[in-house]
């Protein structure tokens, strides 16, 4: 059973420190919460303070006394993750438990990925989607842009990836056609700003490239037409590593998409190209992995691409279980960052159980307790707390069909990503935090958001 009256630990993730004062209470609007600017103020009931430098880029300190609300923080970043503190402690009646919270990340990249290309979903759903993630401090949002099945971001001078490639994803129901003008890219990434999430954009390569080989036959390694695919089959397309017209085209796309995102970030893919040689394979990463950073951005891949000479700044995202990530550790030992997706811990496409509708399960199943119960420093060797960026949960569409499904797979289980990537090892327990999680259940109720009862949960 959860127990009646608030506590000031009630939030996800856990707070770094948590001091209640259990005889006060301060009770506020909800909304006024919610409605609140991450900027300094000292009129009403929640004075907000900038200038507190020992809490860090990203912290804050929150001090709630039987007179009223303080919030400070040395960044507007750090309000405005304070405010989704009290906005969790606000909820359902504004009485907000007395004490003190001093919090700041674990890491510095908290991410989730959504993939656009298996099902495309609208500037409007991925905003509402960024709005339900920064409720639980995830500061990234790695949209998957381009797949075999479609490509989802318009590129000027090359009209034919979207007039294609924005074709219907996976499945032939037509669920998912669609992509993203460069204004509406453009929304989306302020819109996410000002949340403090960062969008992180992906075009994958040399592999997962069928949508764009359609649009442009002459990018096929005899520049015959290729048919477009709607199945859920991986490892099938490359480019051509040895022609000219692959670097012209990957570079106008690379600097169309830099242009495009103020982050620093600009993931290149390179997974699974399984008909890709590995001479091949090496010598276009090797021309290409550079090409961020002409363009002013660091480059990020997932972790095959660690299997290169990978240049100053680069970041591994670990994801595949199956491998045990010998080259990463290298990676590490040469400097590169890592960001941790291992499938079976993060992948929010994973089944829960083997009732779950939708969803793969290639991973194994992903229960919430096996997405929480898990130390990103300890999971592969030669690669400790200090090598980590971040802890990253990518969702894949392959098998989504609404908003409704998206929803579905992502709660309660980001929630539990969320807090393995803010909250210190040591303040994680699984026993409290399924305690925690509890509360959210009412809440995603009270906003229309579809959610899984996890059997694991005890529910109100
Ligand atoms: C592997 S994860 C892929 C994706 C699939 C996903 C499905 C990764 C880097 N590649 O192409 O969508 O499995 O879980």
């Amino acid at each position: 059973m959860r127990p009646q009256t608030k506590r000031l630990a009630d939030v996800i993730p856990a707070p770094a420190l948590v001091v209640p004062e259990p005889a006060v209470t301060f009770t506020v609007a909800p909304e006024a919460v919610t409605a609140l600017a991450p900027e300094p103020r000292d009129d009403g009931p929640v004075r907000l303070e900038l200038g507190a430098d020992e809490l860090g880029p990203e912290g804050y300190r929150l001090e709630i006394t039987a007179a009223g609300v303080t919030l400070r923080a040395a960044a507007p970043a750090g309000l405005f993750w304070g405010l989704q503190t009290l906005r969790q402690l606000a909820a359902d009646d504004g009485v907000l438990p007395g004490g003190v919270i001093e919090d700041r990340p674990r890491f510095a990249y908290r991410g989730a990925m959504l993939d656009l290309a298996r099902h495309f979903f609208t500037a409007d759903e991925i905003r509402a989607h960024v709005d339900l993630l920064a409720q639980f401090k995830i500061n990234h949002l790695h949209l998957h842009l381009t797949d075999d099945q479609g490509w989802r971001l318009e590129i000027p001078g090359w009209p034919r990836l979207t007039e294609v490639g924005g074709g219907p994803g996976t499945g032939c129901d037509g669920a998912g056609p669609g992509y993203l003008t460069l204004a509406e890219y453009a929304e989306v990434v302020a819109y996410a700003a000002e949340r403090f999430v960062t969008v992180v954009p992906e075009i994958d390569m040399p592999g997962h490239v069928n949508a764009a080989l359609v649009a442009y036959p002459e990018l096929t390694a005899d520049g015959q037409p290729v048919a477009p695919r709607t199945d859920a089959e991986v490892g099938y397309s490359s480019l051509v590593a040895g022609k000219e017209e692959t670097y012209a085209f990957v570079e106008a796309v690379l600097k169309a998409v830099a242009d495009a995102t103020p982050g620093p970030f600009l993931h290149i893919g390179g997974d699974e190209c399984l008909s890709t040689s590995a001479e091949d394979y090496r010598a276009f990463l090797t021309r290409v992995l550079p090409l961020p950073a002409k363009y002013g951005k660091r480059p990020v891949g997932w972790h095959e691409i660690a299997a290169v000479d990978l240049p100053e700044g680069a970041v591994v995202q670990y994801w595949r279980p199956q491998d045990e990530g010998t080259e990463v550790a290298a990676a590490v030992a040469a400097g590169h960052q890592v960001i941790m997706s291992p499938a079976d811990r993060t992948y929010l496409d994973m089944k829960y159980d083997e009732t779950t509708p939708i969803g793969l399960d290639w991973a194994g199943l992903v229960p919430v307790r096996r997405a929480y119960d898990w130390d990103p420093a300890d999971r592969l060797p030669g690669v400790p707390e200090t090598a980590l960026l971040g802890v990253a949960a990518p969702l894949w569409s392959e098998t989504l069909r609404s908003v409704a499904d998206l929803q579905y797979l992502t709660f309660p289980r980001l929630p539990a990503v969320a807090e393995v990537a803010w909250t210190p090892q040591a303040g994680r327990d699984w026993a409290s935090f399924r305690e925690r999680l509890a509360g959210f259940g009412p809440r995603w109720d009270a906003a229309g958001v579809t959610w899984f009862r996890a059997p694991e949960i005890d529910w109100p």
